[in-house]
Order: structure tokens, then sequence, then C-alpha cells
């Protein structure tokens, strides 16, 4: 359990170190986009579409402000955002980052101006007309998918970025002869991500380096300098990327945005400083969305509940673009792949949709798919075990993949590579206290109101590797990560890697890694992360894949470097380098010790003192990693909820929360507990209250966060973390990812959880989220029937 982890002698892997980079943030002295200013810095404003649909008939600048406004017809230097794929069938969309002839839902950029402050740029995009013929707007998958719906798109003839299909076999005869058959549909709300820090940029043009400088908050920094090269025709080498402190990625910030590339363009162009800064009410109207998906789902099992056959398809709403660089098809790749979950499952078929429809593009979300998919994988769970009549815990404790037959290639060919499913559903139902909550639930509660217990069971599939991207066809696949090392001239370590600091821990997390190999305190361990001038090559922070990734390339780097500090000391300590060892900082030989200090003081200023046949390296070192398998490492998890639902008013409080989960070697068990808080917040926001509403026109009804509701401490129940290590073989130090687990599972547990406490009125709830409204819409139902 937690007690036993993170009592770690000294700061490296395991301990609980401290966040290093907490100080400055509780101080304020983060330094945002937002917070940097520059003589004859202009600020940006942009005017959005109005409409979801429309055809464009003009454009008419405010007179005498010509120069300051610019549309599609000032922009012919800038190229369309193109994301190719490799996947068969997958159609290209071209997003003009300034609208050209059509644009294609609310928000969808129709100019720019820019004045010395936002409010007067604002001012100028209020005095720029828009004139439109409105065309019909596809809001959902159905009207979408319909015959003769009007196209997006017109060259595609369908509004369908790409249809998968996905056979092992053997459906009909499951079909024939299983004696349980389940029928369910299950629906997921369209989200916002809500970073703390909305989006935003500073861009502006360095004459002395002859490049554009941007400092962009985004995850990814070394792949939006290959982004911008190619929309801007700049080549890569003019173009630095120099992330300040980003609040919260997420996801969203992943992508290469319009935005981002025309205050780009702006600063190549007139050679000055422009900013954009991100507000709530863009994010929530024009900023890429997440998670609106659809399932039809048949399954199939004995009398006992063993699953014998999943038939299913899956539609993701994927908005009107395909977004850079990991298009618009990624979600459905990853939803079609990993519903089977943690499950075995004999026989499988699925097909995917991915629907091009009048509302913002789609970005990955924290879990991407997944947070759907475990959702509709665990309410299907226990419609079997209602359906055999069995308790759902039961049910899927017989049909998790056993520990004994790890490593476990599945049904999709994913390779679990380690891990006790299992257990962690047996500890989550020990600590949940679950027969003192079925004897709760017989005796009743005074106030009326319905308890309910669910169960919510995952894999996180973290670090994907090189084979799973380039499958998935995205036009920058990533493969090693890279990190520098030098010790400095007092002793101390700068490490450097071009993954980014978004909020989770690396800048801490690195250097403990870096500690573990070299023993010098974190403190004296300085992370530089991010800035394409500064930093090795790195595809960037996303898909868990960061302490996997670049904890691994700074492991081994760190092991090269301690051999040319020992090659070094053996000398100043006159003995074999095989005879040094190093602690806490310390440098022993066989007759003595020195320290990191005085071996860089004889490398940096009195190389007298060393052999004329010294390794000229110095004490510097770059190298990079990938971990032996290239599918991903799948860390994993139970989460076990209790709910009290009042069946009058339709609401939810919960009233216990359990997290049982495995990464493999926590680096900092700390931060692995923080990440697990903070998506399961995430996770109930996606469960209860967050959901992005549009109108049959297709406009957004949800511009601000009184309408769009995120949940705050008062919503939020107290947490229970508990941990098992199961080191992953195929890793360095064992170790595998964490960073979306805690968003994947919170609403299938807490769907569950209401669904139970309903079940005595024969409600079911098969829509997220499962708002007041719904919990009484699905009683009325249950009554209606
Ligand atoms: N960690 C650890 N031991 C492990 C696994 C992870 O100590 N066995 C720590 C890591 O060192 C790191 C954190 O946990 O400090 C997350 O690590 P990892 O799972 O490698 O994730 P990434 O570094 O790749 O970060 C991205 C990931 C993703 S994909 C999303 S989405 C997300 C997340 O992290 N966005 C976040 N967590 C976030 N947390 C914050 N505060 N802000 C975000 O935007
Ligand atoms: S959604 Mo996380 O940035 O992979």
């Amino acid at each position: 359990m937690s007690a036993q982890h993170g009592t770690v002698e000294g700061e490296g892997i395991g301990a609980r170190v401290r966040r290093k980079e907490d100080a400055r943030h509780l101080m304020g002295r983060g330094r945002f986009a937002g917070d940097i200013r520059m003589p004859g810095m202009c600020d940006v404003a942009f005017l959005r579409s109005p409409v979801a649909h429309a055809r464009i008939t003009a454009v008419t600048k405010p007179q005498g402000q010509e120069e300051r406004v610019f549309t599609v017809a000032d922009a012919a230097g800038i190229g369309d955002i193109v994301t190719r794929s490799t996947i068969p069938g997958y159609k290209l969309s071209a997003w003009p980052p300034l609208a050209r002839e059509k644009v294609r839902y609310v928000g969808d950029i129709v100019a720019m101006a820019y004045a010395p402050t936002r409010a007067e740029a604002e001012d100028l995009c209020e005095a720029t007309l828009f004139d439109y013929e409105e065309l019909p707007a596809i809001v959902d998958c159905d009207s979408g998918r319909a015959a003769g719906a009007a196209l997006l798109h017109e060259a595609w003839g369908d509004n369908l970025f790409l249809e998968t299909s996905f056979d092992t076999g053997g459906m009909e005869e499951v079909a024939r002869t299983a004696p349980i058959k389940v029928e369910k549909r299950f629906r997921t709300g369209r989200q916002c991500m809500h970073p703390m820090e909305g989006k935003g940029l500073v861009a502006w043009w360095d004459f002395q380096a002859n490049m554009l400088v941007v400092h962009t908050s985004t995850q990814v920094p070394h792949m939006i300098r290959a982004g911008l090269a190619e929309t801007l025709g700049l080549p890569a080498g003019q173009i630095r990327i120099a992330p300040p402190d980003v609040g919260g990625g997420f996801g969203y910030k992943c992508l290469m945005q319009p935005e981002e590339i025309l205050v780009a363009w702006l600063a190549m162009t007139l050679k000055r400083p422009f900013r954009w800064i991100e507000d709530r009410r863009e994010h929530l109207t024009a900023g890429a969305n997440a998670r609106e998906h659809e399932y039809v789902i048949t399954a199939y099992a004995d009398e006992c509940g063993k699953l014998l056959g999943l038939d299913a398809e899956v539609s993701v709403n994927v908005g009107a673009y395909s977004v850079w660089p990991f298009t618009a098809c990624l979600e459905a790749a990853q939803a079609g792949g990993n519903l089977p979950g943690p499950y075995v499952w004999p026989v499988y078929r699925c097909k995917t949709y991915s629907v091009a429809t009048n509302k913002p593009p789609f970005a990955p979300y924290r879990g991407v798919a997944r947070p759907g998919v475990c959702f509709a994988m665990e309410l299907t769970i226990d419609a079997i075990a209602a359906a055999v009549g069995r308790e759902a815990v039961d049910v899927r404790a017989e049909n998790l993949v056993p520990a004994a037959a790890m490593p476990y290639t599945n049904i999709t060919k994913k390779f679990y590579d380690s891990g006790d499913y299992p257990q962690s559903l047996a500890m989550a139902r020990e600590m949940i206290g679950f027969e003192a909550v079925r004897a709760r639930q017989a005796a009743g509660e005074a106030d009326g109101r319905l308890i309910g217990v669910g169960f919510s069971t995952y894999t996180e599939q973290s670090a994907h590797g090189t084979k799973v991207f380039a499958s998935w066809g995205t036009p920058l696949v990533p493969g090693y990560e890279q990190a520098t090392i030098r010790i400095n001239p007092d002793g101390s370590a700068d490490v450097r890697a071009g993954i980014h600091t978004i909020g989770q821990g690396l800048e801490t997390t690195l250097a403990q890694v870096a500690s573990e190999i070299l023993t010098l305190p974190v403190s004296q361990i300085h992370v530089i992360l991010g800035d394409t001038a500064t930093t090795p090559f790195s595809t960037g922070a996303y898909a868990s894949r960061g302490i996997v990734m670049a904890g691994g390339a700074v492991s081994r780097t760190a092991q090269k470097l301690a051999e040319k500090v020992k090659a070094l000391a053996a000398h100043l300590l006159q003995c074999a380098p095989s005879d040094i060892r190093f602690d806490k900082g310390v440098i022993h030989g066989l007759n003595g010790s020195t320290t990191f200090a005085e071996v860089a003081r004889a490398w940096y200023t009195t190389p007298e003192v060393l052999p004329d046949d010294v390794d000229t390296g110095g004490l510097e070192v770059t190298d990079g990693y990938k971990p032996q398998v290239d599918t991903g490492l799948f860390s994993y998890a139970t989460h076990a909820v209790v709910v009290a639902v009042d069946p009058r008013t339709g609401a939810t409080e919960i009233l216990d929360y359990v997290v049982v989960e495995d990464c493999g070697r926590m680096v900092n068990p700390m931060i692995v507990e923080g990440q697990a808080y903070g998506g399961v917040a995430q996770g109930i926001g996606t469960a209860l209250f967050e959901e992005s509403t549009y109108d049959r026109e297709g406009q957004p009804l949800a511009s601000t966060l009184v309408d769009y509701l995120l949940p705050g401490p008062t919503e939020l129940p107290r947490v229970r973390i508990a941990h098992t290590e199961t080191l992953s073989p195929f890793s360095a130090h064992g170790i595998k990812g964490v960073g979306e687990g805690g968003a994947i599972a919170p609403a299938g547990g807490v769907v569950n959880a209401i669904n139970d406490a309903l079940r005595g009125l024969g409600a079911v709830l098969c829509e997220i989220p499962a708002t007041p409204e719904r919990v009484l819409a699905a009683l009325a139902d249950a009554r209606g029937r």
C-alpha cells in the first residue's frame, strides 16, 4: 500500500521527493506565455465564424485599418494544415488557418487583426464584416452518415474521414450458440479539455540568430517546429521553439493550432513580436474537442458470465478537420483496438466510423479513446453480470487476463507486458468494503437516497512505440527519446531533454533518475526541457511516454557519463575506474575520495593534472533510448466507487473512491498519486458534469463555465490510493507510464455504481455525463416500461 512505497533512502528512483517546480509556481514566479513582455509587442485577435457551415461570400475590412486585418487573401504564403496518414481509405482534409471558400464550424477563423492591445484587436475584428450563405449543418454521427447528408468536404462524397473493421472470425458461430446475449447502446458527451492555462504564444523575429522564435504553450515543441516549417515554408533550422511554462496540456497542446501558425506567420512576415492568449470562451467554443463516442454493442457469454464474443460498432464525432499531427482518426483507431480492455475475449468484431461534422476538430484528451472505451466495456460487463444474475465484481474477476498468462497478447494483438489484473480488482473490492456496502444498501438510507457500488478495471497503454504510431499512419512517428547530461564546472549536473514539462512533474522525476545513477542530490541536478535550440530531438510529452522514454534516455546517458567521471576520478585517486563508486554525491576510490566538483575542476580548469591521452569528450554525453518492446508498456488499475443517488432529484454524490494502480516501478510515488488524483478529477467531470452541448444548427450552447460544469473541490471525493509495483521486464528500471490512467476509469465506475443504486427501480443509464436530468429520464423510462 502507499505507506510502504516511497520510503527509499536518498532522492533516486522510488523516493517521495518534493517537486522542484512547485517553488516557483506556488510563489507566482512561473513564466507562462501570458507573462512574456516584449518591446513593441502587439496582441492578435480572431474574427471567428458565428455559424457552423456556410459559404463565404465576402469579408470586408474596416476602412483605414486594412493593413492590420488579414484574411485568406493576404496569406498566400501560409500552407493549409494537411495531416497525411498511411491508413488505407483515410480521407485528407485541407484546413486553411484562415478560412477559404467555406467555414466548417462555429469558431473557424475568418480573419485576424493585431493592435497594441487585445481590446483594440478585438474591435478591429468586430468592425470587419463577414458575409456568408448558410449551409445545412451536420452535428451528429447519424445525420453525418445519413444518405443525402450535406457534405463538409464535397470532394469526399460522404462525411467519413475513415471507416475501419476488424474481425477475428467466428462471430456467427458464437451468435448461434451463446446462451447469453446482451445488446447495448452507449453514448459519451462531447468535452473541452480545460487546462488551467489555455493555449497561448508569443512569436518574434530574432535578427541576431536570423530566426523565428516561438514561445508557445505546447507539449510537443520539436514537433511544432516541424509543423511550422511545413506550413510557413521556413527551413526548420530557422525556427526555434522555446516553450515557456505550460499550465497543463492534457492532449490539447499536442496540436499545431491555426492560431499558432498565424501568429508565427505575422512575426515572420512583419518581423516584430506578436501574442495571442486563448480566453476561456474561445476555448469553450472554438478550441478542439474530445470524447463524443457512440457504441452499439452485442456481447455474448455463457450462463456463468464467461465472455464468448464481442461485436461492436463505434462512431466518433470528430469535427470538421483532421488535426496535426495525430489526424482525426486516432480516437476511433484507439477505440477499436482498446475496446476489449483487460479481459479475455475469444472472438471480436468491430467497425469504427470517424464522422466529419460541423463541430471543432478533435484532439487527443487524457486517455484519448480509452475513457469512452472503458465506460462502454465496464457497463457491458455489468450488463452481462445482470443477465446471468451474478455479482459484477465476480464476473469481472473471472474474465480478467490472469497473472499466469503474462506477458499476454490479446485479441487485438496488444502485448500486455506484465501485471496482475485480478489482484488489483481484489484489492479494490477489499478497500471499498464491498460486503459492508451491500449491507448498508440492504438496510436502506434514512434520507431516502439509494446507495450503489461500481467497479472499473482498465489497461493504460503507455509509451506506445514506433510500430504503434506507424500503424496509425501519423506523419510524425515517435521513436527514441534523447537526453544530454553535463557535469558543470561546479560539479552540479545539467540534464537536457527535448520533451517538455507541462505540469506532470518531469523536472523532478528526470532529476531523480539522474540522481539514481550519479547519486548527486536532486537540488544539484538542473533539468532543462523543451527548447529546440538547446535540447536534443524529442517528439514530446503525450501518450504517457515521458518517464519511460525520456527517463530511459536520462538513465542510459547518466550511466555513460558516470563512466567518464569514473575514468577521470580514477586518475585523481590513483586507482582503476572499476574501483570507483559513487555514494551520495561523493566519489570513493580505493585509498581516498573526491567529489564531482573536484573532477570538474580537473577537467575544466586544471587539465594539466590529467594524462595526455585523456578522453577529450569531456563531461558531457548525449544518448537515446527506446524500450525493448515497441508496442508500449501496459499499466493498469481498478477504481471502485460508492455513490448515493437521490431518486427524487436525480443528483449523485460520490461517497467513497478507491484507486488500486500499478505503473511498474514508481519514480516518485507522490507524483504518481498526484497523477491519479488529477486524472480522477477529470474523469469525474466526464462521468457527471462536463458536456459541450450544441443545438441543431451547430451552435455551441456551453460557452461559459456556468453552462459547462467543471468539478470543483466540493464535488470531488477524498480518493484513497493503493499501489502495486509489477516491474515491466521490457523497460529501463521496470517503469511504465501513468499520466492518463486516472482519467480512464471514473466514468465506468461511477455509472456502474449509479446503475447499482437504481437497480431496484429497474433503471439503467447508458449515457454520460450522468446529469440529474439523465438519471431522472432513466427512472421515468423504467416506470414507463
Ligand atoms: N511517474 C512516476 N513513475 C512511474 C510513472 C510516472 O514517477 N512509474 C511520473 C513521471 O515521472 C511524471 C508523471 O508521473 O512526472 C507522468 O509521467 P508519464 O506517465 O510518463 O506521462 P508524460 O510525462 O508523458 O506526461 C504526459 C501525460 C499525458 S499523455 C497527459 S494527457 C497528462 C498527464 O501526463 N497531462 C497532464 N498528466 C498531466 N498532469 C498535469 N499536471 N498536467 C497535464 O497536462
Ligand atoms: S492525451 Mo495525452 O497528451 O496523450
